[in-house]
């Protein structure tokens, strides 16, 4: 079989060889209760959330520089825990993502409550640096750790009943005290097709920059699908399900005529209030063109060969 390479992926040799995260992980291990933003890391205990530990890096070859880590994890959307861009941060240090669940039901063979553990470890851990376009008009690049959702959601076994999948963020407002204001009709809720979830760009992130996913950024497993509007990347996912008709989704849900359910960013479709045509990378002074797809034309744009893309934003 000619395996066919794809402009994500990237030479052998770029892979974590084994032996250098061994000596990470052994490093970690002695480092002891004094490293404690790397205990994080550890598989020590009951762990907060999922230990990054060792992956292969692939990305689309991005000429274009990776955003500050800080920027990345201070200037963030997470509405859970506050509207403001800094609120997540602030906001989210104490909560706690141990003994976290996904429920998984709908159309598939193997529904239930699965760990995270049970969830990621069966796959490989890939870096995949991806940029993020915010409808906002602001983007970023990042090296997201995680696995294909693809892989994941083929272990479930979707029936052919299964269109569209079906995603939740946690309730709780007590541990999330961006619920106790009714700003979104809340569990945060997103979807996407079938074709879009098994596409091989559509990422479960559970880290990036190398470490732990940030419960700024959606601890301990988010979804990324870089070529669509951030908010569809949804945060601290606690139900996947198989669905048949187009699930609900919240910003949809709050306004209508400016999110759609696709979502794909399109310098050629504005948003009501504002235009699509240019963002500014976070760190930048100057906005640069917003490409069709975020970039991603060339992987992606055959899902909607048959969609209005103005009709179907
Ligand atoms: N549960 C949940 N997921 C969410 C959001 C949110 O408010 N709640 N905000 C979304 C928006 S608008 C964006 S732009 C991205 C931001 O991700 P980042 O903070 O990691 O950059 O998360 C998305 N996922
Ligand atoms: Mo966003």
């Amino acid at each position: 079989m000619i395996k066919i390479k794809k402009r994500w992926e990237i030479p052998e040799s770029e892979v974590t060889p084994e032996s250098l995260y061994r000596q990470r992980r052994n490093f970690i291990k002695s480092a002891g209760v004094a490293g404690g933003a790397l205990l994080l890391n550890s598989f020590a205990g009951a762990q907060a959330s999922y230990a990054v530990d060792g992956y292969q890096k692939k990305s689309i070859s991005l000429d274009e520089e990776i955003t500050a880590e800080e920027d990345a994890t201070s200037y963030n959307n997470f509405y859970e825990f506050g509207t403001g861009k800094e609120d997540p941060k602030e906001n989210s240090q104490r909560f706690r993502t141990d003994d976290w669940t996904i429920q998984v039901g709908g159309h598939c063979e193997k529904p239930g409550t699965y760990s995270l553990e049970d969830l990621i470890r069966p796959h490989a851990l890939e870096e995949r640096i991806y940029r993020l376009r915010c409808v906002e008009a602001w983007s970023m690049v990042i090296p997201w750790i995680g696995v294909p959702l693809s892989s994941i959601l083929k272990t479930m076994q979707p029936t052919s009943a299964a269109k569209y999948v079906a995603f939740r963020t946690l309730h709780d407002p007590l541990r999330m005290p961006g619920q106790q204001r009714s700003v979104v009709p809340w569990p945060y809720r997103e979807g996407l097709t079938m074709a879009e979830a098994m596409h091989p760009l559509t990422l479960i992130a559970v880290g990036m920059y190398g470490k732990t996913m940030p419960n700024q950024n959606g601890a301990p497993i988010r979804l990324v699908v870089p070529w669509k509007y951030g908010f569809k990347s949804i945060k601290s996912i606690v139900s996947i399900e198989f669905v048949e008709a187009e699930p609900k989704t919240s910003w949809n849900m709050i306004l209508p005529d400016e999110y759609g359910f696709y979502s794909n960013v399109n310098p050629e479709v504005d948003h009501p209030r504002w235009s699509q045509k240019k963002e500014r990378r976070i760190g930048d002074i100057f906005k640069r063109e917003t490409q069709m797809f975020n970039g991603y034309q060339e992987e992606v744009a055959d899902l909607y060969d048959d969609l209005d893309l103005k009709v179907n934003f």
